[in-house]
């Protein structure tokens, strides 16, 4: 049972420092030194404030909770805009989106959607 738990745990953490990576590949390689100071505070502020990224659903799949999104600059993660997989929080956000339909939506800093909206 301890050891379990402990495997359970060391996964998670792999799957933590997975999506860490997988966020830093994206392109916030500039100005670390600097900024480093005042990432704390602009952290939190962030997480408060949840900012809104225009998109259009490219492909969608309500089973995986996967959504492929043309996007546009993703402010909170300093990301261009491109076209690329997000992950729903959960998978029932998806429901009602269909491919082709614009969106509105945000993500956290491990790219996956909080919250995702069709736009009118
Ligand atoms: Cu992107």
């Amino acid at each position: 049972m301890k050891n379990q738990l402990i495997k359970i745990a060391s996964i998670f953490a792999l799957s933590i420092s997975t999506s860490v990576f997988a966020g830093g590949d994206h392109g916030v390689h500039s100005s670390k030194a600097g900024e480093q100071k005042s990432m704390e505070g602009m952290q939190m502020k962030q997480s408060e404030t949840m900012e809104m990224t225009q998109g259009e659903v490219k492909k969608i799949d309500p089973k995986t909770g996967k959504v492929t999104l043309k996007h546009g600059e993703i402010k909170n993660l300093q990301m261009p805009p491109m076209t690329m997989v997000f992950s729903a929080k959960e998978a029932a956000q998806l429901e009602g989106l269909n491919k082709g339909d614009n969106v509105l939506f945000a993500v956290d800093q491990n790219m996956n959607i909080t919250h995702i909206e069709k736009k009118q």
